[in-house]
């Protein structure tokens, strides 16, 4: 799994490099221009982007955005000696963005065909397709259901691949005036920029959170409140800590109390520890997560899909272990995988339809704050086949015939969408909380697991290596495998 990680981030940085070879005129002569290249220029914190906005400028460079409430700019630059020309009084940082691209795990979507929705009809009292939605009974949706199903004041922000607005199971459930792309960094308000372009992801986790209660196809956890897309995943596929910037600042100024981050920027495989050029990039991105968090925001973000162990980095990449006391320090400010492992934000596990740990769940004690249904499409069979519909079903646009449906992804990233789902209802029932109290009512009130004996391994015949999804569980009513425990809808209202 490391080596398929760093060949996904070097096709990064490949896109990167490739995108930008037009030549502009109107460059100082001394410079010779190269590829178009983003930058992060970071004041000094607290400080006003005036004085680094005129060195950017004064650098051949060009402000594409500026986030004055965390004192960091976006640039452009085609001079090669940029980031040494805008050093200097007013800039505390500079580092370009290039190659720090991360792969958004997709997962595959197992579509349910369009004449098997048509003939759906389910229990009378519910959705079509809610016969298929067993991770909306795990969490206890259908009883939370009966106290409320959220309110439409509760904006979600859905930091992902777009939202497709023509959905019938979410044309209702969005809030448009909210919702935006940060592609680039730089926001683009018009419905066709923030609607999907070459993956469904971000369509499946909307559906999980807000799917509509309407009689056609499946629930949301809360389909009361409202989504927002904040579109962060490139057409590439790519998310770049630019983008990453925008839509935290984005959600948190507007009004959004919830956004869900089903991906991470992962700076680790990067090695970045030894890197003191991609730090500013990382102190950007937390700039944006902690001034969310001022702004009453709580983010919650997925745990990720290699059965990491998140808690004990160092010695399970194989990486070179080489490091002082002091490197270990700087990889603990520095080198988090973001935005999961941001201080106050939710970091969420997955359990699939037994309640068990998905097999290919990330984990670490300290790490993983709760747990919720994210599908295991291969316990079934000890790893010998997959079974989709033991993935999560929701919402989906199929990208190669433009047109909308419904089906089954598995990952972190279907988990986390639950949790925010929950945290949705519990703001909704109890709309003074804060950020904070949130994130401890949602441990307080999630169903404890313990950790299984022993190393676990639900698929011991997939047939890429014989101990690939071997994880052992640390920890006790709290624990590395499911945090506090998995998150329950009605405890969070009744
Ligand atoms: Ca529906
Ligand atoms: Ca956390």
């Amino acid at each position: 799994m490391n080596n398929l990680r760093r060949k996904t981030l070097a096709a990064a940085s490949a896109v990167t490099l490739g995108a930008g070879l037009a030549v502009t005129g109107g460059l100082a002569p001394a410079a010779a221009a190269g590829p178009e290249t983003s930058y992060l220029v970071l004041a000094p914190q607290g400080a006003t982007t005036g004085k680094a906005a005129a060195r950017v400028a004064a650098a051949d460079g060009t402000v594409v955005a500026a986030y004055d409430q965390i004192g960091v700019l976006v640039a452009r630059s085609t001079n090669p000696d940029f980031a040494a020309r805008v050093a200097g009084a007013g800039v505390e940082s500079v580092a370009s963005t290039a190659g720090l691209g991360t792969a958004l795990d997709e997962g595959e979507t197992v579509e349910v065909p369009a004449a098997q929705v048509a003939d759906a009809i389910g229990d009378p009292t519910r959705e079509p397709l809610y016969g298929q939605q067993w991770d909306m009974d795990m969490i206890h949706v259908p009883q939370a259901h009966a106290v409320t199903t959220g309110r439409p004041d509760v904006v979600v922000g859905v930091l992902d691949s777009g939202i497709s607005s023509t959905h019938p199971d979410l044309a209702t459930q969005i809030a448009k005036e909210k919702s935006t792309s940060c592609i680039g960094g730089v926001t683009d308000t018009t419905e066709a920029a923030w609607n999907p372009t070459n993956s469904d992801h971000g369509t499946h986790v909307a559906g999980t959170i807000a799917a509509a209660i309407n009689g056609v196809g499946v629930t949301g956890v809360a389909p009361g409140v409202k989504v927002a897309a904040v579109k962060v995943v490139n057409n590439d596929g790519y998310i770049f800590p630019e983008a990453a910037v925008c839509g935290f600042l984005w959600a948190a100024d507007h009004g959004m109390r919830l956004t869900n981050n089903s991906y991470y920027i992962d700076p680790w495989e990067l090695n970045c520890r030894n890197d003191a050029r991609q730090r500013p990039v990382w102190q950007a991105v937390q700039r944006a997560i902690r001034y969310s968090q001022s702004k009453g925001v709580l983010n919650v973000a997925s745990a990720g899909n290699s059965n990491y162990d998140l808690a004990h980095k160092i010695t399970d990449t194989g990486s070179p272990n080489n490091g002082t006391p002091e490197e270990r320090e700087n990889l603990t400010n520095a080198c988090l995988d973001l935005p999961a492992e941001a201080p106050g934000v939710v970091t969420v596990a997955a359990v699939g339809p037994t309640g068990a740990k998905s097999y290919y769940s990330s984990y670490g004690q300290g790490v993983i704050d709760v747990t919720a249904p994210g599908g295991d499409t291969r316990f079934r069979t000890q790893g010998a086949r997959s079974t989709s519909t033991d993935g999560i079903l929701s919402t989906t646009f199929n990208t190669v015939t433009r047109t909308n449906g419904w089906g089954y992804k598995q990952g972190t990233s279907m988990s986390g969408p639950h949790a925010t789902g929950v945290a949705a209802l519990a703001l909704s029932a109890h709309p003074g909380m804060t950020p904070g109290q949130l994130s401890s009512f949602l441990e307080r009130t999630a169903t404890a697991k313990p950790c299984p004996v022993g190393v676990y391994n639900p698929v011991p015949l997939i047939p890429t290596g014989p101990n690939a999804y071997d994880a052992t569980c640390s920890g006790g009513a709290r624990n590395g495998f499911y945090g506090a425990g998995v998150v329950d809808a009605y405890t969070v209202v009744k």
